[in-house]
């Protein structure tokens, strides 16, 4: 198929975040363990009691600083794998201050109780927009403006420039390109999300979302013959906007 450069910059697609089922056996146990750690976490940072961070609508009380699974268990955010690395206990935990466990650029300490330079203190310490597709028992409207520290400043979405598919490319079905961009935004770029259309721009399906910003995607392009093909690629910057 051919694909046809796509000059378009409004966002389309909207997020499906198919949340996981998780059954964990055993779960009161691993409950009565974990509430000293979920105790000593707060009594580390009392500024984050009664915040997002303690407790949301959809999640009352949960386990989102440390789980990907809000109702507790199972795999560990970044946050909570080097929390789970110490004794964890208080002093532990806020020895942890400095560092930026989910590698959003921002410290922890930051993240969870600098209240006075971002408008959406607290944010979660292991989790940013690119791996927030992993958290499981919990509304993410509840927690998506809780990811990464805002000044509410920036309203500008970021650049994108498709550079391979740029117009005129063929395809082979059933087999793998590579595909390229260069997207840059003054807050950082959070996420990338990949999308195809077989019918012109009319409707876009989905190929990859919340890639990091790589510059480049090996596509593997299905068989479903067309000339009219548009490749489109949407950046996510750290302060929401989308470009
Ligand atoms: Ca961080
Ligand atoms: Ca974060």
């Amino acid at each position: 198929m051919s694909v046809q450069r796509n000059t378009r910059s409004h966002f389309r697609g909207v997020c499906h975040v198919i949340a996981a089922v998780v059954v964990v056996v055993g779960f009161s146990a691993t409950a009565q363990a974990r509430n000293p750690y979920r105790k000593n976490f707060f009594d580390a940072y009392p500024s984050a009691v009664g915040t997002v961070l303690n407790t949301v609508p959809s999640q009352p009380n949960h386990c989102g600083v440390c789980h990907f699974d809000f109702g507790g268990g199972g795999m560990r955010n970044p946050y909570g794998l080097a929390v789970e690395a110490t004794d964890r206990s208080e002093a532990a935990i806020l020895g942890l201050d400095g560092d930026d466990s989910d590698d959003d650029g921002f410290t922890n300490g930051t993240e969870i109780s600098d209240v006075t330079t971002y408008i959406n203190t607290p944010t979660f310490p292991g989790l940013t927009p690119a791996i927030v597709g992993s958290v499981s028992n919990v509304d993410l409207a509840d927690i998506q403006d809780h990811l990464v520290p805002s000044t509410g400043g920036d309203t500008t979405p970021p650049s994108v420039t498709v550079i391979v598919p740029n117009g005129g490319e063929t395809y082979v079905g059933n087999s793998g390109t590579t595909v390229q961009w260069i997207a840059g935004d003054a807050s950082g770029i959070a996420g990338i999300n990949l999308y195809m259309s077989d019918d012109n721009g009319v409707t876009f399906r989905t190929i990859a979302k919340g890639l990091p910003n790589s510059g480049s995607y090996t596509w593997h392009v299905a068989n479903r013959p067309t000339t009219t093909a548009w490749f489109r690629v949407v950046a996510t910057d750290n302060a929401f906007n989308f470009g």
